[in-house]
Order: structure tokens, then C-alpha cells, then sequence
């Protein structure tokens, strides 16, 4: 598994960097995010370094992340819906350049999109 020394997401999947953890397995973990925009904010990150979905991220981490999606949900009672989002490069505004969907709810979300 690839892992970048210097990333903040692969230091917190790692645990050498602390996480209120949701789920974890051995491909991938979900925690916290640390300036929730939502009741719920909940980020789902593979354990190996990807840039974004566009890092040609195997299917099989790519299913184990919907797999932690659908653990979230459950976890966190989020049975009236949530919403995914992955931002990729800079017009999206990714910040955090490993991979990583947020999971957001816990209220009713807006209309939009953008
Ligand atoms: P983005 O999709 O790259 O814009 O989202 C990055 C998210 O990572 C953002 O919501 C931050 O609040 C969050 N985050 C975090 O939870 N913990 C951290 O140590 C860092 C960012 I750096």
C-alpha cells in the first residue's frame, strides 16, 4: 500500500495523527471532520495514498469506501439520507490531497449542489 510520510490524511489513517474513528478496516478508515458543515461530517479516506478519485484508486478500495459509507450511515442513524461528496483539483476546491468523500447530514441538506 502506497502511503505518503508528509500527507496529514495518511498520518490520521496511520493513528499517528488522533481521529474520532467511525469505521475502520483494513483498506479503509472513516473519522470526523474537524469543521463539520453539517450535524453530521463524517470523511471516509482509503488507508493507501491517492491524490483523488481520478489516481486510478483499485475497485476493490473503491467498494470498500461504499462499503464505510453505508457504516457511517448506520453509525451515525442517518436513515432519513445523507449526501457524498468528493471534491478533485482545484476548480472543486480540494484542500486535502488524498483522496476522501465526505459524508454529510444529520438535517435536511440543501437544494443545490453547487
Ligand atoms: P476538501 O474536499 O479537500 O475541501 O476537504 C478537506 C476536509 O478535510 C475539510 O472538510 C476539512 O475540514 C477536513 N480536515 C479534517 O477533518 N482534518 C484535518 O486535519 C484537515 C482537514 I488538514
Amino acid at each position: 500500500m502506497k502511503t505518503d510520510p508528509d500527507c496529514i490524511f495518511c498520518k490520521i489513517a496511520s493513528h499517528e495523527i488522533p481521529s474520532t474513528v467511525i469505521f475502520e478496516n483494513d483498506e479503509v478508515i472513516a473519522f470526523d471532520d474537524l469543521s463539520p458543515q453539517a450535524p453530521v461530517h463524517t470523511l471516509v479516506i482509503p488507508k493507501g495514498h491517492y491524490d483523488d478519485i481520478a489516481d486510478d484508486v483499485p475497485a476493490h478500495v473503491l467498494a470498500a469506501m461504499t462499503e464505510a459509507i453505508r457504516e457511517v450511515a448506520k453509525a451515525k442513524g442517518l436513515a432519513e439520507g445523507y449526501r457524498v461528496i468528493t471534491n478533485k483539483g482545484a476548480d472543486a476546491g480540494q484542500t486535502v490531497m488524498h483522496f476522501h468523500m465526505h459524508v454529510l447530514g444529520g438535517k435536511t441538506l440543501g437544494e443545490g449542489l453547487v
